[in-house]
């Protein structure tokens, strides 16, 4: 067995979880329940991210202290996530205490080893995001309330990693993907990189963890946060746990994140001697007219509201077959609906249906038995198996949509071999043959429902259990128990109407 550690974004605790945030934090748990099926060890890592100065002035206009503010706000995330049925194995806070002395023990040590310096720094700040920018930054226009500064901070020597870094992307193919976003990182990696200032005076920002040399400041937002992915497991505290898990396999996030992970985060480790992650994945962004779907904008759905109307797999099902790993895709209530109905109710539900009606009107709601395979029959046996192999190799190669696609069209064959060979005139002459088609059918339709498991963990469960079957049986042909009573259910997929 090996480990597989996957963590997503701290999301920031102020905003309402958006379908954004639900995509990155679904697509990790259908990774990690695929990785499970592989046998591997794997550990799930979500969280808030709750510090800063959008979170103080939150608390301040409610008139609640910050922890009261944040206590209150994470259960969003947390309930939307149980209502998508999200299976991480940890939640971190950054304001868990855990996390707070793990920050503070590396910027204590990242201090002492003279790589944290104190400096009077003018410059340029956007109030927005929180950061200094640079000249070229301010110009390119995408920040927001910029102000010049001139104070005394502390700052992280990241400038003296640049040509490590450099090295490392370059020879570490599959550190940053897909390609263009490593190519995007190394072409920002040609102009200069400045250390990074890693501290706010308490005058300015008080809600944050205070730096350990000295009381007047806190730490930067993201020097604070990107800790979380190996402080939540065991850093400097739970040593064999540590090293069991990191190097993380996977950070996973959208490409609006690339260089704090690709540049901050791998310099920062880089000056504890630590390991690097072995694979940082920027997905797209989901637009709303072709703009980008965020708070700020006002233009955001929430994910509750659609899983509370259709139901959670069908909005795990809409954002992983809709979005193709690494480009951008528009969110549209018409095409969620034409997906849903083309796919889930159609073809699949479809299926469910007929194959269950069947049985219970000829069979005494028992799985029939098998008699001898025809030529027909032989072909679905292949061209499941065919689509089967190519699923699970789409899903190792995270082109999930496309293992979709592979799975759903198992359903489209059972529905074509049924019109073939019409179990329901059959079963009057030969009671067999229509068994022996029925029994494919079903098989089939296990197999292709365990492939989707990971996506649609509902109703794929409710499917198998009526099979007296589970997501983690094997998927080969033989598998299903003849003669077994089942429970008949109903209209799993009921069509949208508009
Ligand atoms: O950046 N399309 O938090 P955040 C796709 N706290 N994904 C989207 C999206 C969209 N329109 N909008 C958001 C932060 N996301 C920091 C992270 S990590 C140590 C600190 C997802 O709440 C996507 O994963 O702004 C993106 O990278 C993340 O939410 C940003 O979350």
């Amino acid at each position: 067995m090996s480990k597989f550690y996957i963590t997503t974004p701290l999301y920031y605790v102020n905003d309402e979880p958006h379908i954004g945030h639900a995509y990155t934090t679904i697509l990790a748990d259908v990774i990690s329940r695929i990785k499970k099926k592989q046998n591997n060890d794997v550990f799930f890592l979500t969280g808030t991210d709750e510090h800063g100065q959008k979170v103080q002035e939150a608390a301040e206009k409610r008139n609640v202290s910050p922890k009261e503010h944040v206590d209150e706000y994470v259960t969003r995330f947390k309930n939307t996530w149980k209502k998508l049925n999200i299976d991480y194995d940890y939640f971190i806070r950054t304001t868990d205490e855990n996390h707070k002395n793990r920050v503070k023990e590396i910027l204590n040590n990242l201090y002492k080893t003279g790589e944290i310096y104190f400096d009077e720094y003018e410059g340029l700040y956007s109030v927005s995001e929180e950061r200094f920018i640079t000249e070229k930054e301010m110009e390119e226009g995408s920040f927001r309330e910029i102000k010049k500064i001139k104070e005394k901070n502390y700052f992280f020597k990241m400038s003296k990693y640049k040509s490590k870094i450099i090295k490392h992307i370059e020879s570490n193919e599959n550190f940053i993907l897909p390609k263009s976003r490593r190519n995007e990182i190394l072409g920002f990696l040609k102009n200069d990189l400045n250390d990074l200032c890693i501290s706010r005076p308490k005058s300015r920002l008080s809600w944050g963890i205070e730096l350990p040399f000295n009381k007047d400041y806190v730490t930067y937002v993201w020097f604070d946060a990107l800790i979380n992915y190996i402080s939540a497991i065991g850093y400097n505290r739970d040593h064999k746990k540590f090293n069991y898990y990191w190097p993380a396999d996977y950070h996973l996030m959208a490409k609006d994140i690339l260089t704090t992970h690709c540049v901050y985060w791998p310099t920062m480790l880089m000056a504890c001697n630590i390991t690097l992650p072995k694979t940082i994945f920027a997905h797209g962004w989901w637009l709303m007219n072709d703009t980008k779907m965020s708070k700020s904008i006002g233009n955001v759905i929430k994910p509750l509201e659609l899983a509370d109307k259709y139901g959670s797999d069908a909005l795990r099902y809409y954002l992983m077959r809709n979005m193709v790993l690494g480009q951008d895709s528009s969110f549209t209530i018409s095409s969620f609906n034409e997906r849903y109905n083309s796919d889930l109710a159609n073809d699949y539900g479809n299926l469910v249906n007929r194959i269950f009606i069947l049985i219970s009107k000829n069979f005494n709601n028992m799985i029939p038995t098998k008699g001898e395979l025809d030529l027909i029959d032989n072909q679905l046996i292949n061209n499941v198996e065919k689509s089967r192999d190519l699923a699970l190799s789409n899903y190792n190669k995270l082109k999930i949509h496309d293992g979709i696609e592979n799975s759903i069209s198992i359903f489209r064959l059972i529905n074509k071999f049924l019109e073939d060979k019409a179990p329901w005139k059959t079963i009057k002459k030969d009671k067999i043959l229509a068994g022996t088609t029925i029994y494919l059918s079903a098989e089939a339709l296990r197999i292709g429902t365990i492939l989707l498991y990971p996506i649609i963990p509902e109703k794929s469960k409710l499917i198998l259990d009526s099979i007296e079957s589970s997501h983690k049986d094997k998927i080969t042909f033989g598998e299903l128990k003849e003669n077994l009573t089942i429970k008949i259910i109903k209209n799993i997929f009921p069509r949208i109407e508009n």
